[in-house]
């Protein structure tokens, strides 16, 4: 379907800050002068009001904003990269795909303007200025820029209608759409003539809606049969629904309960969302033998059902006018509105101590913080060892490492640095 596309997104890398010193006619031993690097660049998504579909996001799949420039000497820091800004649709849900589990909400851009960062821009590493110190008044260190964040999103266009029509194949939707609204979708007298949502707008005296055909309902559509999770998908957006029955059906009453307990299998939301009744095709002497008959079985559940006939237009009015009356009710109960939570969730590494174990000879160390600090480092450099030795003290990892029974020349590792003890 043209509404659900998958990209690769990359933020931009900071920038490395630089070792340099101050040259200058009659200052001999200038002090360091390396500037920082930039920040890398964000991705940002944001609703656009004239982009209409995800269709350019099926076609290009990788996306990555600028990194940021490296320091230069005379503390003159490097120029931030610019963000990447992907316009998407109003009404795009994004969500972070994920290895394990199901994919996580980041946002849900409902109003035009409305944006989110979805990958940070690395970090401008630190020039050799920020490194001299009363003892250090030469320092030659100098910090990497961060890497920038990447990761797979998933865009997801879900339909904003205030009105949604379900139903199972050839119940009427097509024919109920047009018989209340302008468009003009396909009719015909088989199932799954309609593949992908039809939206008109119905007016009823000066109140008008956007009413929506949802096409796609079958039994095990939670599973994934017929459209499956697309069509539900769809229904999550909308604020109430016409639940259209087809009154020649073998067991009108059965076929509602049927419907209603697969949209509740896929989300509970869904369950909650108000609906009206709308028995159709009340024109076929058949229905009409049994109208009594009919109205007493779904009365007798507690469902006061609409009879109407989307080919004869007979009923199409009245419905209407209950659809603005509870589309009112509950834009009034804003409190009970059922709405797909907002939270973003953002998975965390759990933040853990350094550890040592022993591969074959060579003593490894697992400590992400320090991965870090090393992965921003220059290590050819004699200054930055004294300055890592620091590092590997003040978080414990000497002492770990002599717990373990290093002795000097064992080899260590960590991240993706091996040295010798
Ligand atoms: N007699 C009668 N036939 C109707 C009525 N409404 C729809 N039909 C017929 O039922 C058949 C299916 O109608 P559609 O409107 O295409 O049904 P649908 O629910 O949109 O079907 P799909 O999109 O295929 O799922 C067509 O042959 C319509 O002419 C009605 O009120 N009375
Ligand atoms: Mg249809």
């Amino acid at each position: 379907m043209f509404d659900r596309a998958e990209i690769r997104i990359k933020a931009g890398d900071g920038g490395n800050g630089i070792v340099s010193f101050r040259r200058e006619k009659f200052v001999p031993f200038g002090g360091p002068d390396g500037g920082d690097g930039g920040d890398g660049g964000d991705v940002i998504i944001k609703a656009d009001a004239t982009v209409t579909s995800l269709r350019l996001f099926k076609q290009r799949r990788f996306y990555r904003a600028a990194a940021g420039k490296d320091g230069k000497a005379k503390r003159q820091h490097g120029k931030k990269g610019e963000n990447l800004i992907l316009a998407v649709p109003v009404g795009t849900v994004i969500l972070c795909k994920a290895q394990i589990g199901g994919d996580a909400l980041i946002d849900d851009l409902e109003q035009c303007g409305q944006q989110v960062v979805v990958a940070k821009g690395g970090k401008g590493g630190l020039g050799n200025i920020h490194f001299a110190s009363s003892t250090n008044q030469a320092a030659q260190i100098a910090q990497k820029g961060e890497v920038g964040e990447e990761k797979n999103i998933i865009l997801e266009l879900r339909l904003i209608a205030d009105v949604g029509i379900i139903g199972y194949p050839n119940v009427g939707k097509s024919t109920l759409l047009a018989a209340a609204s302008a468009a003009k979708p396909k009719i015909a007298s088989y199932p799954f003539t309609t593949c992908e949502p039809v939206l008109g707008v119905v007016e009823v005296g000066r109140e008008n809606f956007v009413l929506a055909e949802i096409p796609g309902l079958i039994d095990g559509a939670h599973l994934g049969r017929g459209l499956g999770h697309d069509f539900l998908r769809h229904i999550l957006r909308t604020k109430i629904l016409i639940h259209l029955i087809d009154g020649s059906a073998a067991s009108p009453v059965e076929d509602m309960i049927q419907v209603n307990a697969e949209l509740s299998l896929f989300d509970s939301l869904l369950k909650q969302k108000p609906q009206l009744v709308a028995v159709n095709k009340n024109d076929l002497p058949g229905v009409q033998t049994r109208l009594a008959e009919l109205k007493d079985a779904f009365a007798d559940i507690g469902i006061a059902a609409i009879f109407v006939s989307a080919v004869t237009g007979e009923g199409v009015n009245e419905l209407m006018t209950e659809t603005v009356k509870l589309l009112k009710e509950v834009s009034a109960r804003k409190e009970t509105d059922v709405r797909i939570p907002k939270k973003i969730f953002h998975p965390q590494p759990r933040n853990v101590g350094p550890s040592v174990h022993k591969e074959g000879d060579t003593f490894v160390v697992v400590a992400p913080g320090l991965e870090r600090i090393m992965g921003r480092m220059d290590v050819s450099s004699r200054q930055v060892h004294q300055h890592l030795k620091r590092q590997l003290t003040r978080l414990g990892v000497s002492k770990s490492l002599d717990k373990a029974g290093i002795k000097p020349g064992d080899r260590v590792r960590c991240g993706d640095l091996e040295w010798e003890w």
